[in-house]
């Protein structure tokens, strides 16, 4: 007996000395003082199991949190007193949620999802790093609980289950970070594209999202009619819609209309670009050259830098 005990245990050690690779974590790692969208990635359940609950404690400092709400998961909010009293909205606040539940809906292992808690962080100084604990549950009761906090000076990438966290950005640089500095974006005729940009993939996922702002300043609409890219095989405008309580994505039909003097969001979780066929995964730090194609604007060349490998998980949202 002897020997197969030895090989049961030798491939339970290699097994977890495997890479850890999807720790649960936010999707904005680093956030200016103010309002913060915490959106907290699920990437797996627990050894092969769903989750089927999703707790966080929302740390001291994030104040007036409000969780955003997930169809086919109830929402349970506990309150309580802050360590501090701050100032929000002209009015001192001292109480008020300090950790959120979803619960009642059922993850698979391998899905991705995304829970999400608006708040504010309030007197978050730059640098400073802020942990949202969070535990997931699975129905056999077995957990994952992503609670570490790394000591002073210790590297949060060394912990085996690293709560994650946002770093506060000064002020000025965060928003350089996200880009809301007025740039023009790229010209088209009549047409402004802003803030392109594709999610990282994991390895061997087939398709992969891309985002923009696209802004027609003319006096007629115009239509993005085609969408192509040498890094895949296909390319298609989706919507993602809400059916009878689950995300359904479609190509547009007829080409992307953006109306005379408005803006159309590509954004997760709504319209998007798809790359389909994708030879080699989008890696963070990597450019996908896109050509899209529009009706009056003509063609119009693209960059689009890929971002958020830790969190984006590539096409998370196409899971639903
Ligand atoms: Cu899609």
């Amino acid at each position: 007996m002897r020997i197969p005990t030895f090989a049961a245990s030798a491939a339970a050690i290699i097994i977890s000395a495997m890479p850890s690779m999807a720790h649960v974590s936010l999707q904005q790692k680093e956030a200016a003082p103010g309002t913060y969208k915490a959106v907290l990635g699920i990437p797996h359940g627990c050894d092969g199991e769903p989750t089927v609950s999703v707790r966080v404690e929302l740390p001291e400092g994030f104040v007036g949190a409000k969780p955003m709400p997930k169809p086919g998961w109830t929402i349970e909010i506990e309150t309580g007193d802050y360590a501090e009293t701050y100032r929000l909205h002209g009015e001192d606040v001292s109480s008020g949620p300090v950790a959120v539940t979803w619960a009642g809906g059922s993850l698979a292992d391998e899905h991705y999802d995304e829970f999400v808690v608006r708040g504010t962080l309030a007197d978050a100084k730059a640098g400073e790093r802020i942990f949202f604990r969070a535990t997931q549950t699975c129905p056999s009761g077995k957990e994952e609980a992503w609670v570490e906090v790394p000591a002073e000076g210790q590297d949060p990438h060394s912990l085996e289950h690293p709560a994650p966290f946002v770093t506060i950005a000064a002020a000025a640089a965060a928003a350089e970070t996200h880009h809301h500095d007025g740039t023009p974006g790229i010209a088209a005729g009549d047409l402004r594209i802003a803030e392109p940009w594709a999610r990282a993939m994991l390895p061997g996922q087939p398709s992969g999202g891309a985002y923009m702002t696209i802004r027609n300043e003319g006096r007629e609409p115009d239509r993005l009619v085609a969408v192509s890219s040498p890094a895949a095989g296909k390319v298609e405008v989706h919507t993602m819609e809400m059916k009878d309580d689950v995300m359904v994505m479609r190509p547009v039909e007829r080409g992307l209309e953006i109306p005379a003097g408005g803006t159309v969001d590509l954004e997760p979780g709504g319209l998007h670009i798809m790359f389909m066929e994708v030879k080699t995964p989008f890696a963070e730090g990597a450019d996908v050259p896109v050509t899209l194609e529009f009706e009056k604007a003509g063609k119009v060349e693209v960059t689009l830098p890929v971002l958020s490998a830790h969190t984006g998980r590539g096409e998370g949202k196409h899971q639903h």
